[in-house]
């Protein structure tokens, strides 16, 4: 667990300290009942509705969750014929109250005023409902057309400086601090929409956008209220915004989904809305860590270290005493775990979800933590989805090097548990952590082969999100024994391979940084006043630009040759230093070659029985190899830690 666990240690480690101060402060941080309240107990509110407004013919029912104060009601409701209360129930003292609403087949737009009638007087709610926006251009979900870029908003760019501190978060904003928020935000990447595009981006996935509680929570993943946009990153019509400009740009936009967990100091923390609503409480959980041990598997030493043994969720032979840590434990300890076993729980989420997605016509969701929740969660969610969206991607974080185990929990078929989980796919995991041994750690080239031989197992290896860097890992340039060449080597081959690539911010200009938060630092020129401006090409070192244009000819090669996103992926060549491909459609027949050796190298392949049988010409595209072609063997030239990419006729 060294590497993944040191990260997430760093991520959440400022969270006890928080914790112990919330334990001392007698003041409530739930923010749910407004002071008037406080002051007449007896007094009926309602302070927040979720979801807060919905559309016409989305779904045939609703489920709400007021919170409020003295809602137990005897009754409730609704202004409108078409909407009909199915039932209710108030929890925690009347601090909660669920609404089951249905839709009649006559609904229209509008705004839906409900009434709350309690032994100690009546309140009301209201519900905003509107017609849904023409999907023609919306949902669409990915294809191996496109390429993901992965930015952290608080670290990209600063479009309003009035934003970076706000009131309700005083002392949160600092640049010099790296756990500090620094002000990045939801307008700042609306403005550099050129810049993605000229680098040949289609598809952003920003961390998550939610309303987060703690100080240091500038990467989201600490949400103290689902239906928010998080105030130092703008507000929900920022966000609208930015899909609304993507769109214009053809580009696609996802959402960072965490349904395994809330932060600490969510308010349900304190007040679940149901007893069961959380996988324990805060003083009596489990937390994430497995009992299971790499030696379970034969693993000695510090193999298969680095990530949390989801061997155990795939294998049929594992109790329920082995698999219980992952799914219901706190994850790190730390991050209250939702009892997504629950049914008004999942209902919760998936409503949460829908409201994200049709908020902003999003195509598809990453979904963080995926082992960690239910199996029969994910199905009954992503059934609920398609029903809606049938395009939409889904794309899960399953940190794990070997495909028998990440091919698990994709969807398309049911596995041993009689599951189907629904997602469409996964980040591909065991080549980014081949990627990085081969390139790093003096792993065999022969690794790359060894990981595609196993697309065997996935029901579409071509939706595999290809990659060698996120947010939760060092930069690869800071990694030792790296380069500018094996930087370009790894975008030559997620760019090259099949599946989506997705690109983390700010690599495509060889930034440095360590591990977590040291890998999260802002865009060189995404601030005002900021010495360089990376965006522009005056503004890049020469260093940057080579890696810059690099990547962007790579990209603008991938753009005008169909072989590279769909074509069939054929082994020519493979050893300990390099590997060598072809990608191949009716049309066209590219090959490419990976040289990991420090010094050049000479290759002749024989031609017979091979994709390069009727090859009579080699045309370099991209890189310094060369190829001469005799009709028997195709000799290649390769210079060190390279890739290059010819055109076969
Ligand atoms: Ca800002
Ligand atoms: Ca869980």
């Amino acid at each position: 667990m060294l590497f993944r666990v040191k990260n997430l240690w760093c991520r959440w480690r400022a969270i006890p300290v928080v914790l112990a101060f919330l334990a001392l402060c007698s003041c409530g941080s739930s923010g749910l009942a407004a002071p008037q309240q406080l002051l007449d107990p007896l007094s009926p509110a309602v302070t927040k509705v979720e979801p807060p407004n919905w559309w016409v013919g989305l779904t045939s029912d609703l489920m709400i969750l007021l919170s409020g104060h003295g809602l137990q009601a005897n009754k409730v409701t609704c202004n409108l014929p078409d909407v009909i209360v199915l039932r209710t129930q108030a929890t925690q003292g009347g601090d909660y109250l669920f609404v089951w609403l249905k839709f009649g087949l006559h609904m229209r737009s509008g705004t839906v005023v409900c009434r709350i009638t309690t032994p100690d007087g009546d309140t009301s709610f209201e519900l905003p409902v509107s017609n849904r926006e023409a999907t023609a251009r919306r949902f669409h979900g990915l294809s191996s057309d496109d390429v993901l870029y992965l930015i952290m908003p608080d670290r990209f760019a600063n479009g309003d400086p009035t934003n970076d501190e706000p009131a309700e978060f005083p002392g949160s904003h600092d640049r010099s601090k790296p756990r500090s928020w620094h002000g990045g935000d939801l307008r700042g990447i609306s403005e550099h929409l050129s810049y993605l595009k000229d680098l040949g981006i289609t598809a952003l996935w920003l961390t998550p956008v939610v309303k987060n509680g703690a100080e240091q929570d500038y990467h989201g993943y600490g949400a103290v209220d689902l239906y928010a946009v998080d105030p130092h990153l703008g507000g929900l019509n920022d966000y609208k915004e930015l899909a609304s400009a993507l769109r214009e740009q053809h580009m696609k936009l996802f959402f960072d989904a965490v349904p395994n967990h809330v932060g600490p100091l969510h308010p349900w923390v304190k007040r679940p809305p149901l007893p069961d609503w959380f996988h324990g409480t805060a003083q009596n959980h489990l937390n994430s860590f497995s009992p299971v041990k790499g030696s379970f598997y034969g693993k000695s030493g510090s193999a298969g270290s680095s990530n949390d043994p989801f061997e155990v969720l795939a294998d049929p032979h594992s109790t329920p005493a082995m698999r219980r840590n992952l799914t219901d434990g706190w994850f790190f300890g730390i991050l209250p775990d939702m009892n997504t076993e629950n049914p008004v729980v999942r209902k919760y989420l998936l409503q949460n979800s829908i409201w994200w997605i049709e908020s902003a016509g999003l195509d598809g969701l990453r979904l963080d933590t995926f082992p960690y929740v239910s199996r029969t969660f994910w199905e009954q969610w992503h059934a609920g989805l398609r029903l809606i969206y049938p395009n939409l991607t889904t794309i899960g974080e399953v940190f794990h090097p070997e495909p028998p185990v990440t091919s698990f929990f994709v969807g398309g078929r049911k596995e041993w548990d009689g599951v189907d989980s629904g997602l469409s796919t996964v980040f591909d995991f065991p080549m980014f952590f081949a990627i990085r041994d081969v390139l790093l750690r003096g792993a065999s080239a022969g690794r790359i082969a060894n990981v595609l031989r196993q697309d065997e197992l996935y029901p579409h290896p071509d939706w595999l999100v290809a990659f060698f860097a996120n947010h939760d890992v060092p930069r690869l340039a800071s990694e030792a024994g790296s380069s500018p060449a094996k930087l370009l080597c790894a975008f030559g081959l997620i760019l090259t391979l099949r599946g989506i690539p997705e690109l983390y911010y700010g690599d495509e200009i060889a930034m440095a940084g360590a591990g977590d938060p040291d890998n999260r630092r802002d865009f060189p020129g995404g601030w005002s006043g900021d010495r360089k401006n990376a965006f522009t090409e005056d503004g890049r070192t020469p260093e940057q630009q080579n890696v810059f244009s690099g990547v962007q000819k790579l990209l603008q090669i991938r753009r005008q040759h169909a072989a590279l996103r769909t074509g069939r992926l054929f082994h020519i060549f493979s050893d300990d230093d390099s590997y060598a491909f072809v990608r191949q459609t009716d049309d066209e027949r590219l090959l490419i070659i990976f040289n990991n050796a420090s010094k050049p190298r000479t290759l002749a392949i024989p031609q017979p029985n091979t994709p390069l049988a009727e090859a009579l010409k080699a045309t370099l595209l991209y890189g310094n190899g060369g190829a001469e072609i005799n009709g028997r063997e195709v000799k290649i030239t390769a210079p060190g830690q390279s890739v290059s990419i010819f055109s076969l006729d």
